[in-house]
């Protein structure tokens, strides 16, 4: 409901026509499906300053930094938390990671309304997440259709089979599973392992959350498993780029 507010209240600020003039509107996008098909670490690095599992991560990096880290550590691509009641991000963080870097960029964020779509693009995104557990097989099919239109990716994330059944369709580029359980906040890799069989062949499959070893990302790789996205473990190092580059070399 919470959401539901802001973003009336920025549709108020910012009509659709102004978001659609933005000069990024008319910005050719790039793949992250395709990065991470052509990329043998599949890193997607993210930029966290605090969550609602863990308060503090980081608070005293700037995104400028942090995006320029990652893109020197050679990541396949950067996602940047633009919710700022939960994560303490904003969409000017994603702006700023635009200006800063040429990786292709997730907008992480609980879309729930097509204006934080055009809002993506008019921002510097790439991909855009959509999330199952809090939209129905209408909403996903409709904010996924409007997405490609725009030439964006889109990463539908699931935590479970029944999730995952509503969610496959055409219009979906990666599916990704969250291995924490949101209402627990436990993180289980078991969860990726468990749903990977269901998935079908055509999806790019990306493992969310919780993963903090090289080692995890070679226990995942044998379930067909090609992007990684990482957060936390970067974010509560003094140098997140360098944390990144660490596990691709
Ligand atoms: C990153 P971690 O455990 O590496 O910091 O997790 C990312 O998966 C997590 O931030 C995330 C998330 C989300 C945040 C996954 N799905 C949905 C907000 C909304």
């Amino acid at each position: 409901a919470d959401k539901r507010k802001e973003v009336a209240l920025r549709k108020s600020l910012i009509p659709y026509k102004q978001l659609e003039a933005s000069i990024l509107f008319e910005r050719a996008t790039i793949s992250l499906s395709q990065s991470l098909k052509n990329s043998t670490s599949g890193i997607i690095a993210e930029h966290k300053r605090r969550s609602p599992s863990k308060a503090v991560i980081n608070q005293s990096l700037n995104v400028q930094d942090v995006a320029k880290g990652y893109e020197d550590a050679d990541v396949c691509g950067m996602s940047v938390l633009t919710d700022g009641k939960y994560f303490g991000g904003s969409l000017d963080d994603l702006l700023i990671a635009r200006a800063s870097c040429d990786l292709p960029l997730l907008r992480k964020e609980f879309i729930i309304d097509t204006y934080q779509i055009l809002e993506a693009k008019a921002y510097g995104a790439d991909v855009i997440l959509l999330i199952a557990a809090i939209l129905s097989q209408e909403e996903i099919k409709q904010f996924s259709e409007l997405a490609k239109s725009l030439d964006l990716d889109i990463l539908l994330e699931v935590h479970n089979l029944e999730e995952l059944q509503k969610s496959i369709m055409p219009t979906i580029d990666m599916l990704g599973v969250n291995n924490r359980n949101l209402k627990t906040f436990e993180v289980s890799l078991e969860t990726s392992k468990a749903l990977s069989n269901h998935i079908p062949d055509d999806f790019v499959k990306v493992s969310e959350s919780g993963i903090s070893s090289i080692e995890a990302i070679k226990e995942l790789q044998p379930y067909d498993y090609k992007g990684f996205l990482i957060g936390e473990n970067f974010m509560k190092t003094n140098n997140p780029g360098e944390s990144a580059r660490s596990f691709i070399k």
